[in-house]
């Protein structure tokens, strides 16, 4: 315990230690959706939201997920006791978990960062089918946006294009020197971490960060775009989160910038907001809207059962088919 109690952290951006507000967790049926307040209300239901979606009446979904979106294709959470990252760190040898993105940390010993690279090598995990059903909203001309705080890049691997996504903890996708701050792409990276190496500069000798956010380091400028997509939504779809603020605008952050439980909070008040969790969280838990609808219990099992009620099932097997076949192809 002490491993992980030892700082007071300023910006708690991955394992903010009981930072979440707790969970209501008896005011909801853990099988049921919930949302009305007032009785006379009817409830909203995860039909009343596939059938906005079947019918075109939200056409500008926009899409919040996080590492539990990722834990069906083999990649732990953070937070779930025994699986989670959190239990998994003790092979870094680090003095507490959230030193992996410290920047002072990684200047001392970069090391447990890249080993944590090269296990989210492309390639070493694939996208699953909650993956490829946001791909199957874009497809159809649904999709405004999707905010992911997973930096494993399944979204990218899953065909969604990168200006539909805003990678709100940053990318492996691309690299930055320490030193004199020239990009890299990810491909001049790869062989050393692959072979364990600390990737440096050829021109300054620096060495050459992958695009992850450290704690204080200001947010992607794409995550600006929150402004605009948020007011703009008629529909927000939240996945696989604990919705705590992970320190997104704690330290010395460059930018002013909502956290990510906040940005839930954006959409207006007549916009439905679906949360699909093991846990009830954040405004779910604390400031329930009338248009809220929980899905408590696995996230592939409840999308499953939205994409039944919304009739896309073999449409999403095929597509998931597919996919599979190129990455086959590729072998990545
Ligand atoms: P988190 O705080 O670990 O929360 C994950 C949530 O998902 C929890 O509420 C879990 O109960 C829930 N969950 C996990 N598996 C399932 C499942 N199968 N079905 C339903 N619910 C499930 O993770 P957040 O994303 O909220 O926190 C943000 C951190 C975690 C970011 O800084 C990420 O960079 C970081 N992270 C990313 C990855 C990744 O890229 N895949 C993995 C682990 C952590």
């Amino acid at each position: 315990m002490a491993l992980w109690g030892r700082r007071a952290f300023s910006a708690l951006r991955v394992w903010g230690p009981g930072g979440g507000r707790k969970c209501i967790s008896n005011s909801v049926s853990a099988s049921g959706s919930f949302g009305s307040r007032g009785s006379s209300e009817k409830k909203f239901s995860l039909q009343d939201v596939a059938e906005l979606i079947r019918t075109r009446a939200c056409q500008r979904v926009v899409v919040m997920v996080g590492a539990g979106i990722s834990t069906p294709s083999g990649i732990p959470d953070f937070r779930s006791p025994g699986s989670g990252l959190y239990s998994n760190l003790l092979q870094y040898n680090l003095p507490y978990p959230e030193a992996i993105f410290e920047l002072e940390f990684f200047f001392h010993n970069p090391k447990p960062f890249f080993t944590l690279a090269k296990q989210l090598y492309p390639g070493n995990y694939r996208p699953n089918i909650i993956h490829y059903f946001f791909r199957l909203l874009d497809d159809k001309g649904l999709l405004l946006r999707l905010y992911t705080q997973n930096i494993d890049g399944l979204e990218r691997v899953s065909g969604i294009p990168v200006s539909k996504l805003v990678e709100a903890h940053g990318t492996f996708a691309s690299a930055t020197c320490t030193v004199c701050r020239r990009s890299f792409p990810e491909k001049d990276l790869w062989a050393d971490v692959m072979m364990d190496k600390v990737p440096c500069c050829p021109v300054c000798t620096g060495i050459v960060k992958p695009d992850i956010v450290f704690f204080g380091e200001p947010l992607p400028e794409r995550f600006l775009l929150h402004v605009l997509d948020f007011p703009m939504a008629d529909l927000l779809l939240i996945l696989g989160t604990s919705l705590e603020n992970q320190g997104l605008n704690s330290g010395p952050c460059a930018c002013q910038v909502e956290p990510f439980a906040s940005l839930s909070e954006a959409v207006r008040g007549s916009v439905p907001r679906l949360l699909i969790n093991r846990d009830l969280v954040g405004p779910f838990a604390w400031h329930p809207r009338s248009r809220d609808v929980v899905q408590l219990g696995d996230v592939v099992h409840n999308v499953e059962r939205l994409v039944e009620l919304l009739g896309w099932t073999e449409e999403l097997q095929d597509l998931v088919q597919r996919e599979t076949g190129k990455l086959d192809g590729r072998d990545i």
